[in-house]
């Protein structure tokens, strides 16, 4: 057994039993009550399931197994050039401890050792239209290589549910190790004229993605280190992780329920809003021949509002401030590329506005997302094709997700299945609470 699977093992299957018992002595215990306004509204609030590796505050932002971003910024590794290596973030959620050095490179090394994707997968990809969306490719690559799945297998042959966590981790580590070649094989087969690059194995994770898809400038691969630390994991509720873990709930395995999640992910609203965000600002810079005055700026958006279109990469459905997420990306791009022409735009949008959302006494955050910034960053050093920025979200979300799928697999977490009624039957609710009342 491998010293991270070794390690996992150690943390996890204690802990299973320790739920067992809380459970049983404590699942009565009243956690709140919900309205119908709620159950409406997408079950914003409402406790619905555990995640043990990240939870969301609303005013602070995403912690990572109870870390904030500026301080796991200061306690992981870091790679040549700088930024935290996603290796690094991946153990955290995994185990729940901090990685010394060297467990980070024993993950480099691990991805290194699983990352052959098999030729059927490429083959399929190459017989897609060239038009097909980047994460539409990206989830039935995900899909092509379910043949590879252990977990699927060991299920066929009979395995005790006791250790399913077994080849669900063999799974993950496979999976994650192979999205990268996945990734950028479609990076380069849609954009590129198919000149694939190989990987090189001495890089690290984040470096040789960025190397595949064919940036090899020291810059861009901290960026790549940087953009696949900060979106690996947003707590349980949002689309991705939610989808991957109510799939993963049938003990579909984990290529199953990661492509799932990416269906998820390529939603406007959820993932592709970096890629809408891109369009909009080159649009906004096109229509004002460049950098736009404020008044030009408040134009557009009132333009957008009125055409019921949303303002992409602004507000979300549970932080109330600014996205931490956004902000470490504002710090890299004053750092290193502040006189970039969609910065500066990217910098007045944030200025005017949140004032604009505000006056609409509807939206509950004004402020920036992740997305808002992102994109920008990609393509200052190259990377313009912002319809793929999504696949580059999905590659790091996997880190999260999965994670978080092998935890669900180790602690026995049951099938999910809450309940749904009929508009009738919540307006007979009503009508019997106030005939009570
Ligand atoms: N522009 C215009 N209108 C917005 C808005 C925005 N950026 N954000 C919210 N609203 C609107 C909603 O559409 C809703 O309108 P309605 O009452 O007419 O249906 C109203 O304001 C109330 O919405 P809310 O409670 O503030 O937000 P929500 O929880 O329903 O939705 C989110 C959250 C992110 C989907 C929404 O803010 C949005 O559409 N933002 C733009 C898209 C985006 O950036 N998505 C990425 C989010 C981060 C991520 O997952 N990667």
């Amino acid at each position: 057994m491998d010293k991270i699977k070794e390690k996992f093992a150690s943390k996890a299957l204690p802990l299973t039993d320790e739920i067992k018992k809380f459970v049983k002595s404590h699942g009565d215990h009243v956690l709140g009550t919900y309205t119908i306004e709620q159950v409406y509204q997408g079950m914003k609030g409402m406790i619905g399931m555990v995640t043990e590796t990240s939870k969301l505050d609303p005013e602070e932002g995403i912690r990572f197994r109870g870390y904030s971003i500026p301080e796991l910024r200061e306690k992981l590794p870091r790679g040549k050039g700088g930024e935290n290596l996603p290796e690094g973030i991946f153990y955290l959620l995994l185990i729940g401890e901090l990685p010394t050095e060297e467990d980070a490179s024993e993950i480099s090394n691990q991805w290194a050792r699983r990352s052959h994707v098999h030729k059927h997968v490429f083959d399929m990809l190459d017989m897609l239209p060239r038009h097909t969306h980047p994460m539409t490719q990206f989830s039935m690559a995900i899909m092509a290589m379910q043949t590879e799945s252990n977990f699927a297998a060991e299920y066929r042959k009979g395995i005790n549910k006791k250790n399913y966590w077994d080849p669900m981790y063999e799974d993950v580590m496979n999976l994650i190790a192979r999205l990268p070649r996945v990734a950028a094989y479609i990076y380069r087969k849609t954009y590129k004229n198919s000149e694939h690059i190989e990987p090189n194995p001495k890089l690290d994770w984040g470096a040789n993605f960025s190397h595949m898809l064919g940036y090899d400038d020291e810059n861009m691969q901290a960026l790549m280190r940087l953009y696949l630390f900060i979106h690996v994991d947003h707590e349980g509720g949002n689309v991705s992780a939610h989808a991957t873990h109510l799939v993963g709930s049938a003990l579909s395995d984990a290529y199953l329920s990661l492509s799932a999640g990416m269906n998820g992910l390529a939603g406007p609203l959820h993932g592709l809003a970096a890629q809408e965000v891109a369009r909009w600002i080159l649009e906004l810079r096109k229509k004002y021949n460049g950098v736009p005055t404020r008044d030009q700026l408040a134009e557009y958006i009132q333009k957008t509002l009125a055409e019921g279109k949303v303002v992409p990469g602004y507000g979300h459905a549970v932080l109330r401030k600014t996205d931490p997420r956004y902000l470490v990306q504002q710090e890299f791009a004053k750092r290193n590329l502040a006189d970039d022409e969609l910065f500066k735009i990217v910098q007045l949008i944030y200025e005017v506005t949140p004032e604009i959302l505000k006056a609409t006494g509807k939206i509950k955050n004004p402020w920036p997302n992740v997305d808002a910034h992102s994109g920008i960053l990609l393509m200052h050093y190259g990377l313009v094709e912002y319809d793929f920025f999504t696949v580059l979200f999905g590659v790091s979300r996997a880190i999260g997700v999965l994670t978080s799928l092998l935890w669900d697999r180790a602690l026995g977490v049951s099938i999910e299945r809450p309940s749904s009624v009929t508009s009738d039957w919540m307006k007979a609710q009503v009508v019997k609470n106030t005939t009570t009342a």
